[in-house]
């Protein structure tokens, strides 16, 4: 909402100051071009988080980076209410958990052939077969259980998310959680170096996009969940793995606080996170601020998504 404070001065009526402008961009989450916009940080709740999930505390963070790709400008706030994520992106078994409930057929299935990323080719080709149990087609070895779930397309996350009683998470409230609720400003939700006393903290593209993937982290694809650690918030696989799918329409952050209201159409979704194809000369996109796009229906081998469900 748009604040604004007539002032009354030396008998003569002027608009002599005006608070920075508020904007309510979804429930429980308002944008501002500056931090001190906030009057106040969201009031802290004691709740316990559902199994399988994390509370990530209310706050005021800031959304996007002054030193990213185009798409990360202009940095922007957000106050976000507190809401439950879920530790770690879904997983082939929890997926076919939901698969076997309902009977759901993704897109992929549907169309035939999913998007599948061939290092030899180093291209992308639609695989006849690709689908969320063999993400890189039924010739290729099936998904493992404990892996995030793939070649699912937004529309697919989104009907297992209101099937779990959750939903998909914007993307300011996904940054505000890798900045671990309290607008932390390293590079990674983890910190600011990628391997850490010889270790890998993620798993990510090795060595130069496209020609070659040195694989020291050990997985070309992708990696069972929780196997490079946790944030300090608790969560895993926030860096890189697979890209996650947010409930968001491509939007600029400057819109945001210049009064347009967010998207409620578009071509494009957004995804957050990076993936096992990322690496920093091409996209760096496992960035906190990294940020992808594409659009709903498209099922690829790279991604997947974690949901989230509001503090009641
Ligand atoms: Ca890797």
């Amino acid at each position: 909402m748009r604040l604004s404070i007539l002032c009354l001065f030396a008998g003569v009526l002027a608009a002599c100051e005006s608070a920075p402008s508020t904007y309510s961009y979804a429930p429980g989450i308002e944008t501002a071009a500056t931090p001190d916009a906030f009057a106040t940080s969201p009031s802290p709740v004691s709740v316990a988080a559902p199994a399988g999930m994390v509370l990530v505390p209310g706050g005021v963070t800031q959304i996007g980076s002054a030193e990213g790709l185009d798409a990360e400008k202009p940095v922007i706030w957000a106050r976000i209410a507190p809401f439950f994520i879920d530790e770690s992106p879904v997983t082939v078994a929890e997926f076919r958990k939901f698969v076997q409930a309902t009977g759901y057929k993704t897109q992929a299935e549907t169309f035939g052939d999913g998007g599948v990323f061939s290092e030899e080719n180093r291209g992308w080709t639609l695989v006849k077969g690709a689908c969320w149990h063999h993400p890189q087609g039924p010739d290729a070895p099936p998904a493992p259980d404990n892996h995030p779930v793939t070649q699912v397309s937004w529309n697919d996350a989104t009907a297992y998310a209101t099937w779990a009683k959750k939903r998909l998470p914007s993307e300011l409230e996904w940054e505000h959680a890798a900045r671990n609720g309290r607008n932390d400003q390293t590079l990674y939700s983890f910190g600011n170096d990628l391997v850490e006393n010889g270790k890998p903290r993620a798993n990510t593209w090795n060595g130069i996009f496209p020609e070659k993937n040195a694989n020291t982290d050990g997985f070309r694809t992708t990696s069972p969940v929780g196997y490079f650690g946790k944030t300090p918030l608790g969560l895993t696989d926030m860096t890189g793995n697979v890209w996650e799918w947010c409930t968001d329409w491509r939007m600029n952050y400057g819109d945001l606080v210049a009064g347009k209201p967010a998207p409620t159409s578009g071509d494009e979704k957004a995804m957050r996170g990076g993936s096992f194809l990322c690496e920093p000369s091409w996209c760096h996109g496992y960035r906190v601020s990294g940020r992808s796009f594409s659009t709903p229906e498209t099922g690829l081998m790279h991604v997947g998504f974690r949901c989230v469900r509001s503090v009641q």
